[in-house]
């Protein structure tokens, strides 16, 4: 579970769906900004050595009102009450959430922020630093950024404060060059949470007849630097003042009659472009990107005589499309080619050759077959988690606990496996259209062997197998580790495969195509895990991993049932790595899936054996 991770990492949910109408989605601050504000303080009362108890409250807070599927701003405004029952929140934070939801922002925030050594909110992200050490780095050196970080310690001064050293210097120094930490992306789950409902209010505007995102937010990256959002009007004045208008706008960037650029509460920039619709479908390729793709397409039309912009195709001064995006790819004599595809990292030469991948889809998906529950380190019971999952309309959903190596997140042994295992098979006695599998997350020790004994993992239906600790070993023992433990006749999938953090650790070295290959001949599912924070295997490595013949599943590691919603991100992820939906196994029937499972242990007949 997160919590030996969780500093400085967000934890996302799903944004309200888009088809909801109503106005509550943009009549105050996002969950996302309101807890962005929570966490905020907390960190700053860290640095202040503030009570834990008070720390932990606005950490506590800041999950309730991001997990909320409600708008909390709007829950301010009209039901009080119910803002005081939401867990942890008492009346003291429902008077800072209504303060937030009136005002936009928090007086507390700015008291601390009056008050706190400067700069050292942003030090507490690097791994190993603590409020101890950030105010010391703050006060003693005068370091303000990580920039800044990063000379005082090749400058040799971290080492002569009190309790740090010649090695933790180094560490840090190793920290910044491995994670991109100074690199200010947003995880695009999160800026979904701030981009969506903007999305809603622009196409509701008057004369506004389509609105959407563009850009790397489109082509579903990871991570994106800042939003462009496309609007289909002919009075570009009237859109960009409805626009400017929103409220939660906090500073005018730029602004013309047919564009503006803002940057949102909370930080995140947006770029807005509105367009005729005889220009529309021009202007959404262009600004789709990617920047390679737009140039690769334009020279394939200037080869034909065409000119392709954002404002359509033309050949000479004739307009011969621009209207429907799919204009600009016939014009270039290709088929529609889906935006997660535009790098130019070959999709033209597959589109030319009719081997595009029939991608994945969130549709497609039948199963989830990694999550948590109050046994470990989830927050929803067994049978929270199964009913929710049917009531996604999902086969099968596997609980997949962690052992007891991984101790923080209060992993089962095998006794309790077994018990969890009797109340499975009784909840699936109950439960009508989903079945649970019995599933564990085995922990990978550092020497490869498995942490729990084989009678257990020969009664289970799931075993994946995954590291959680030794992500630092030489690429060479890494990759010994791990193929040990896929060899091993019992395992199914190998979850989260590197470790990564996306914006902030770097994962398990290893060599990917030994252990891929590995994977392929033993039968190992590999996953992409959709955790916002993690997609492990990324887009590269996992096109990297299909092309070498694994089969892939897409898994949420749900510790929620509001996490379940994950799945989303992670059929993202898959789409950018060109998976096709016939490699990902939980889009098959329960039984096609085990049928997979089973080609590893054809002998095995322990599915039908009730423990
Ligand atoms: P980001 O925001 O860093 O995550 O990445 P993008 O891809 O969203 O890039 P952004 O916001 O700078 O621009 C949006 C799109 O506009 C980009 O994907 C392609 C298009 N674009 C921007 N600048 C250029 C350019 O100089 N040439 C061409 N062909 N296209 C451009
Ligand atoms: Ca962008
Ligand atoms: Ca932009
Ligand atoms: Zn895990």
């Amino acid at each position: 579970m997160p919590v030996f991770w969780a500093r400085g990492i967000v934890r996302i949910m799903p944004s309200r769906s888009r088809s909801r109408k109503s106005s509550s989605a943009t009549a105050g601050p996002a969950n996302a900004e309101i807890a962005r504000i929570f966490r905020e303080v907390a960190e700053l009362l860290e640095l202040s050595n503030a009570n834990p108890f008070r720390v932990r409250a606005y950490v506590n807070a800041a999950r309730v009102v991001e997990e909320s599927p409600q708008s909390i701003a709007s829950m301010a405004r009209e039901s009080p009450q119910a803002l005081r029952d939401l867990p942890g929140v008492g009346d003291d934070l429902a008077g800072k959430i209504e303060e937030i939801a009136r005002t936009g922002k928090l007086a507390l925030l700015a008291e601390l922020s009056r008050t706190a050594p400067a700069g050292a909110t942003e030090l507490l992200h690097v791994p190993g630093i603590g409020p101890r050490r950030a105010r010391l780095l703050s006060e003693r050196l005068g370091v303000r950024s990580l920039a800044g970080l990063e000379r005082a310690a090749r400058a040799g001064h971290v080492r002569t404060l009190p309790g740090f050293g010649a090695k933790t210097e180094s560490r840090i120094l190793a920290e910044l060059a491995t994670t991109t930490l100074t690199e200010r992306r947003w995880l695009r789950a999160r800026a979904a949470q701030y981009g969506e409902p903007l999305v809603e209010y622009m196409a509701n505007a008057p004369g506004v007849t389509r609105a959407e995102l563009a850009g790397s937010f489109r082509r579903c990256r990871e991570t994106v630097g800042d939003l462009d959002l496309l609007a289909e009007s002919r009075d570009g004045r009237a859109a960009v003042q409805h626009f400017l208008d929103y409220p939660q706008v906090q500073r005018v960037l730029a602004k013309g009659t047919t564009r503006a650029a803002v940057q949102l509460a909370g930080g995140l920039h947006v770029d807005l472009r509105v367009l005729p619709p005889e220009s529309y479908g021009a202007a959404l390729h262009y600004f789709t990107g990617s920047k390679a793709h737009n140039i690769a397409v334009r020279t394939m039309g200037r080869a034909r005589g065409l000119k392709i912009s954002e404002y359509g195709v033309f050949r000479g001064t004739r307009r011969i499309g621009g209207r429907d995006e799919r204009e600009v790819f016939r014009a270039v004599r290709l088929p529609f080619i889906p935006p997660e595809l535009r790098e130019d990292r070959g999709e033209i030469e597959a589109a030319q050759q009719k081997k595009l991948p029939h991608l994945v889809s969130l549709d497609d998906i039948r199963g989830d077959l990694q999550s948590h529950s109050t046994d470990s380190d989830g927050r929803h019971s067994l049978d929270e988690m199964a009913e929710a999952a049917e009531a996604m309309g999902y086969e099968y959903l596997a609980i997949t606990d962690h052992t007891p190596t991984v101790r923080v997140a209060g992993g089962l042994d095998r006794a309790g496996f077994l018990r969890q295992m009797r109340r499975v098979d009784r909840l699936n006695a109950r439960l009508r259209k989903l079945t649970v599998l019995k599933g564990a997350e085995v922990d990978i020790h550092a020497d490869g062997s498995l942490d729990l004994d084989d009678d257990t993992l020969a009664r289970l239906d799931v075993v994946l197998v995954s590291i959680h600790s030794a992500l630092n070993l030489p690429a060479d023992r890494q990759t010994a580790r791990i193929v040990h433990a896929l060899q091993h006749p019992l395992v199914h999938i190998f979850g989260h495969p590197t470790g990564r953090l996306v914006n902030g650790r770097r994962g398990a070295q290893f060599d990917l195509d030994a252990v891929c290959s590995v994977a392929a001949g033993e039968g190992v599912l590999m996953e992409i895990n959709a955790q916002p924070e993690r997609l492990d295997l990324d887009d590269l490595a996992a096109r990297r991993a299909q092309e070498l013949g694994v089969t892939l599943v897409i898994s949420t590691d749900a510790h929620s049932v509001e996490e379940l919603h994950f799945m989303r991100w992670g059929v993202d992820q898959a789409r950018r790595g060109w998976i096709d939906r016939a490699n990902v196994a939980n889009t098959r029937t329960l039984r096609q899936m085990l049928s997979l499972f089973g080609a590893r242990r054809p002998a095995a007949s322990r599915r039908t054996r009730r423990t």
